[in-house]
């Protein structure tokens, strides 16, 4: 045992009453001694120890000190109907009581998982080809994204094209953490370690405004540029080489990167032009994030597979999936035979069940609409605000997602030295004063759970100015502004 005050056999911090201090230091040097985190630096974690989270309810989070936070990330970006939703615990309790696992190997399925595949089927838009009836399941987005390479090499190898295997990614895009999932995305530090891309992935460069529009070009004509790229990288590879094109809706760890309306349609046309399938991972931006229950709708393309995670059982639970569109799926079923991939916990009852009472929860409290017709257009009018503010040089919504940009120098749009984090300085203010927010360098971003009333989103960004205004004070005392 490396600290004896505390014992991860008896009475665990999470069952102890939510009244009683809890001893923060004994529980982080337990968590330092025995746990590796994802995307952590443990020498820093050490000398720090880690945040330690003990309950939830509603849009806040609390930590074991007491303190009380308003997240502005539904977690990871998959809190959709908030904490503490109960009929999401009645759901896996019901379930576990009455089958709490069974494969869906072998010719067997479960109730649970047969009517989730019927719901989203019918919560998917579509037409012919371009529709959607099959789903395949897994319990992640990366492991999705890893049946993404699987199915679309195998219907392409089915078709008699077996050479059609580069799939096209985008630079800071993020589609998981696996082999296949850390190759499809396009981050730097993480194909640095363990070699990475995989073959037969390659990657084109984001649709970034801010960052790679030209001197007085439009947005819309950026839009057309950024899509183009595709293009270019299409005829340098040989189209009958290419099986895919992967792509987030909007690209959400890279740091809510929002397309001209022109990109996706232009996506869409060359996809088309050249016969390749069009892969939407919509992990983040599904179930009610851009205001629709799938975010293809928004962007006005036809994917033929669609990426889903995290929103589907609003984080209560693990689940992912693909949406496996006709074109893909007709081909699988009457061509394919055996499909040797699946995973021990597709189709898992449990999750599914709270998938389902998931969905039904949003439909009930009118959540994808109101998103789109309400509390995201008053955080899109709220959060415009904040284009005003000294540090900030493009604030921008996109439903209930926001980012903004932290500039050294607003007029000409100078960017921070990154060696000075300044969106790490601000991040720290959020948290210091009661607010998750992320900084993906030095653009600040929010997610927040889509249940927040009108009175909670001016709370939020009484919060998000109040951070903005210390940040200010401390890069100008620290002589950073220009
Ligand atoms: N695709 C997308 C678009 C995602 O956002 C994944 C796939 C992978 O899902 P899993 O369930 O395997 O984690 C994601 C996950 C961040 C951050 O820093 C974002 C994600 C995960 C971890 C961190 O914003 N998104």
């Amino acid at each position: 045992m490396s600290n004896p005050s505390f014992s991860p056999f008896i009475a665990p911090p999470a069952l102890v009453s939510r009244a009683q201090a809890m001893d923060t230091k004994a529980i982080q040097a337990l968590d330092s001694a025995h746990y590796i985190h994802s995307f952590t630096d443990h020498g820093d974690l050490a000398t720090r120890g880690a945040r330690v989270m003990t309950h939830a309810e509603g849009i806040y989070v609390w930590d074991s000190e007491g303190k009380k936070v308003l997240d502005g990330m539904s977690g990871l970006w998959c809190v959709n109907v908030g904490y503490g939703r109960k009929e999401l615990a009645d759901a896996a309790y019901q379930q576990m009581m009455t089958l709490p696992y069974y494969n869906s190997f072998f010719q067997t399925t479960n109730i649970p998982a047969t009517r989730l595949a019927a719901k989203l089927a019918s919560l998917a838009p579509g037409v012919g080809d371009r529709s959607f009836k099959h789903v395949f399941y897994s319990s992640s987005g990366s492991e999705s994204n890893d049946t993404n390479v699987r199915m679309v090499r195998r219907y392409w190898d089915l078709l008699g094209q077996p050479q059609r295997k580069t799939i096209i990614g985008r630079i800071n895009g993020y589609h998981g953490s696996t082999m296949a999932g850390a190759s499809l995305g396009g981050m730097g530090g993480m194909h640095a370690q363990g070699d990475l891309p995989i073959p037969n992935i390659t990657h084109i460069d984001q649709p970034y405004f801010f960052e790679n529009g030209l001197p007085g070009e439009s947005e819309a004509d950026f839009g057309m540029r950024a899509a183009g790229w595709l293009e270019s990288k299409i005829l340098e590879l040989g189209a009958d080489k290419v099986a895919a094109f992967i792509g987030e809706p909007v690209q959400g760890a890279g740091g809510v990167i929002i397309p001209p309306a022109t990109y996706w349609p232009e996506i869409q046309r060359i996809v088309d032009k050249y016969g390749i399938l069009l892969i939407s991972d919509e992990v983040i931006c599904a179930f009610g994030r851009l205001g629709h229950w799938f975010a293809y709708e928004k962007f006005g393309y036809k994917p033929d597979l669609v990426t889903f995670a995290k929103g589907v059982t609003s984080g209560y639970i693990p689940l992912g999936g693909v949406m496996v569109g006709n074109r893909v799926a007709e081909v699988l079923i009457e061509k394919g035979g055996e499909f040797n991939h699946g995973y021990t916990y597709s189709g898992h009852p449990v999750a599914c069940a709270v998938a389902l009472a998931n969905l039904e929860l949003m439909e009930r409290e009118n959540l994808v609409g109101r998103v789109k017709d309400d509390i995201g257009p008053y955080l899109a009018k709220r959060f415009a605000e904040l284009n005003s503010h000294p540090l900030v040089a493009v604030a921008e919504t996109c439903g209930f997602t926001a980012g903004l940009v932290l500039v050294r120098n607003k007029q000409t749009r100078e960017c921070f030295d990154p060696a000075f984090s300044v969106g790490m300085v601000c991040r720290g203010h959020c948290f210091g004063n009661g607010l998750i927010m992320r900084a993906v360098g030095d653009r600040m971003i929010i997610a927040p759970p889509l249940t927040m009333s009108h009175a909670q989103v001016d709370e939020m960004m009484a919060l998000i100015v109040k951070c903005l205004d210390l940040t200010y004070a401390e890069v100008q005392k620290n002589g950073w502004l220009a």
